[in-house]
């Protein structure tokens, strides 16, 4: 790619860093807010360059180092709660290290805005003793990337990249830099590296803590982490991440008057910190989800500094940084910022007009309605909106994959009837297995299978399952005279709610597969 300025939103800058620094192939499951990275590579990516959504972000993930065993340069990139699902690589990835770099992005949602829970993905580098880098704008998404693929083949580990929603989403000028060839094929040198048998393991766990002093040197050194001078020491403030946006914007474009230490490179540099320190007896951390460095920097700093952040209350624990919360903990005026806070009207999400999902749940409430012993657990994707009113059809909303085994457990402990309601996506991203523990176990549930033959909640990208859900369902050992398929329409409703009915009366496993392609998908098409 030339020099060219380009307009991007952070999540496009890691795409466009990614592609730049030679990559051969992205893996992703989508997910809010990290779905526009695999979107801009499947738009910009040279042919030859793997860019097909995965199943989930497990395989995904497993995708991504398979890639890295065969020394090219792989990126993986998932939503938070995604991270949970490919804990399992991740961790022991670190353990195996990689041959070509590869990039995990987890892009984090302070505040949820379209998410269960606000978990702070660095504590996961941490724990797995990887590299983290920390974007502070969309140039630096890019700049990072490429840098994170650096890192990665230098040290031979995975680098994680983290950012948050307001980052992810919002655009800026990005100048690339030149592009840089992809790997050849190169095949590990050590046979046994990827060979987590015990022996092997504790070897490569030792290499890994072996490299943790020149992890934690790199950080120290690193350009994405910056002192700055400033003349009022009475507060020192360290920024990670897109927080240092919100102190500038507090300081009203005048330079601020406080020492700042940036943070985007993980491990903690605690040499910077400890110069911090020395200027400064208080200091303010800010940072964006949860008080990931303001906890151990009371590890970092004797007894007798003042820690002010997220723990003591200087900031609210919960919820993303906000122009008002940073201002307020600065000490300065928000009122502008307010004001235009108060002119964005919320807008609660619902089902769409049409959507196939209200003419399922119709049938189930009207059913369930017979049953009040009986439960709905659903799970995640358009139809969890079906805990709303006017539906209030739900009792569970958790992870993905979990209304099958949450029906399931529920169905041990004795209720009836204990339904399900699952996408098609969510249904081959963990479904699957679920159904499998049920089909075994021959336990009276009755699962839906709302298959609109899309992922419909982050907009439409292919899923995996389309067109052969039924056969997977049959494959999974569900009995052919308990699997039904329905088309969800007004004109259908008795039918279907008859099928239903019948169904929820077997005390095995049945499957109710309601088909009709998502509205959304229908139109654009
Ligand atoms: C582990 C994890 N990965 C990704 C997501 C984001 N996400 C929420 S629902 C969903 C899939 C929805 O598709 P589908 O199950 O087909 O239902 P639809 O929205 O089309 O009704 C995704 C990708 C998530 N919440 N958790």
């Amino acid at each position: 790619m030339s020099s060219d300025r380009r307009l991007l939103l952070a999540d496009e800058a890691i795409a466009q860093g990614a592609l730049d620094a030679g990559l051969s192939g992205a893996y992703a499951y989508p997910g809010t807010p990290s779905t526009e990275i695999l979107e801009y590579v499947q738009r910009q990516a040279p042919a030859g360059v793997h860019c097909e959504w995965s199943a989930n972000e497990k395989t995904a993930y497993e995708e991504a180092l398979g890639m890295a065993y065969a020394g090219k340069r792989a990126l993986v990139a998932m939503k938070h709660v995604g991270l949970n699902v490919a804990a399992d690589p991740f961790v022991n990835s670190a353990v195996t290290g990689v041959n070509g770099g590869l990039v995990v992005v987890a892009a984090d949602d302070p505040s949820m805005h379209s998410s269960q829970n606000e978990q702070d993905s660095r504590f996961y580098a941490d724990f797995a003793l990887l590299p983290a880098v920390e974007p502070s704008s969309q140039q630096e998404a890019y700049a990072m990337t490429r840098h994170a693929f650096d890192l990665s083949e230098k040290m031979r580990v995975p680098v994680l990249l983290r950012l948050t929603t307001r980052l992810a989403h919002s655009r800026a000028d990005v100048t690339p830099a030149a592009p840089r060839a992809q790997n050849a094929l190169a095949l590990p040198d050590d046979p046994r590296q990827f060979v987590l048998l015990p022996a092997n393991a504790r070897r490569n766990y030792a290499a890994l803590l072996a490299k943790q002093p020149a992890l934690r040197q790199a950080a120290e050194n690193s350009d994405f982490n910056a002192l700055t001078e400033g003349p009022d020491q009475s507060v020192g403030i360290v920024a990670c991440g897109l927080a240092i946006n919100y102190v500038r914007e507090a300081c009203d474009g005048a330079p601020c008057p406080h020492p700042i230490l940036k943070i985007g490179q993980y491990p903690l540099p605690e040499e910077l910190l400890r110069r911090l320190a020395e200027k400064c007896r208080t200091l303010l951390v800010i940072e964006d989800g949860m008080p990931f460095v303001e906890a151990r920097l009371r590890g970092v700093l004797p007894h007798g500094w003042t820690i002010r952040g997220r723990l003591d209350g200087t900031l609210p624990y919960a919820g993303e940084l906000t122009p008002e919360n940073v201002a307020r903990a600065l000490g300065k005026p928000a009122a502008v910022v307010r004001a235009a806070s108060a002119l964005v009207v919320p807008r609660p999400p619902g089902l769409c007009a049409a959507c196939p999902h209200t003419d399922s749940f119709l049938f189930v409430k009207e059913a369930m309605a017979e049953h009040p012993g009986g439960r709905v657990f659903s799970d995640i994707g358009c139809y969890a909106l079906g805990a709303l009113p006017p539906l209030e059809a739900i009792a569970s909303c958790v992870d993905m994959g979990a209304s099958i085994t949450m029906a399931k457990g529920a169905a041990d402990a004795g209720l009836r009837p204990a339904v399900a309601v699952i996408g098609d996506s969510t249904f081959t991203h963990s479904g699957m297995t679920g159904l499998l523990d049920a089909v075994y176990e021959k336990s009276p549930i009755t699962l839906l299978i709302l298959d609109n033959g899309t992922t419909g909640m982050t907009g439409g990208q292919i899923s995996l399952g389309a067109g052969r859900l039924e056969a997977i369902v049959r494959g999974l050992g569900v009995e052919p005279q308990h699997l039904r398929v329905l088309e969800p329409l007004k004109k259908n409703h008795a039918a279907n709610l008859k099928a239903l009915r019948e169904e929820l009366a077997y005390q095995g496993v049945s499957v109710i597969l309601s088909q009709r392609e998502c509205i959304q998908t229908a139109k654009r098409r």
